[in-house]
């Protein structure tokens, strides 16, 4: 008997760059699509842990349909809240991106409506992990424009209880046109956690 999720999902990965001349595009690559439970754990079972994987690498897992880029038209609008994990030594990696993983599928993140998560990412780098929930909008307040800005706190909050994050640690959301200019995710904080 399988067990079907409320939406399809698609495991991206960006692989390191090799060579000078990588850009964006060619090291993202599409793994698998599934919608149900026993799928996910088939592929959470047969791919690389986190943990293991190299520095500049990137698993994403985002609703079918929508690439895990800026670029994506359904997330030109959008923007993403996320943590640094700097202790890397000192955390269990591997269980916080199942965590946050099995709330995105599980759809625990957002009420039945808000139809505000997108996906959610782990960014492997030399000095840190960085888990990222990225949403339809930045909170508009006028209706029929995604959810309101209370609705995004409120999965912010959501996704910092995920991460096991305590009240001294501060979960930040920006908008992904300011990380597009900004060149990386080094934008201004929008909102905190
Ligand atoms: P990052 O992986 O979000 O953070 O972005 P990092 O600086 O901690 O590694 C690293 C770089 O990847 C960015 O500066 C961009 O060059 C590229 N990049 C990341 N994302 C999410 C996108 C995207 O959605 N679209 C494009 N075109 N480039 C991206």
């Amino acid at each position: 008997v399988k067990h079907p999720l409320q939406n399809q999902w698609t495991l991206w990965f960006t692989k390191p760059p090799t060579g000078r001349g990588d850009n964006w595009n060619d090291l993202l690559k599409e793994v698998v699509t599934f919608d149900s439970v026993e799928e996910f754990w088939g592929v959470y079972n047969n791919i690389a842990a986190a943990s293991q994987l190299a520095h500049k690498s990137d698993y994403h897992l985002f609703k079918r349909g929508v690439r895990p880029e800026w670029e994506d038209s359904q997330n030109k609008h959008g923007g993403k809240w996320s943590y640094q994990f700097k202790d890397k030594k000192g955390i269990d990696i591997d269980e916080l991106w199942l965590h946050a993983q099995l709330a995105a599928i599980g759809e625990t993140l957002e009420e039945d409506n808000d139809n505000e998560v997108m996906g959610v990412v782990i960014n492997v780098r030399k000095a840190f992990f960085r888990i990222g929930l990225w949403t339809r909008t930045v909170g508009k307040a006028k209706a029929g424009d995604g959810a309101g800005k209370e609705a995004l706190m409120k999965i912010g909050q959501r996704f910092k209880e995920t991460m096991k994050l305590g009240p001294n640690e501060q979960v930040e959301f920006s908008g992904h046109t300011d990380s597009a200019h900004a060149g990386s995710t080094r934008a201004k904080a929008k909102f905190v956690v």
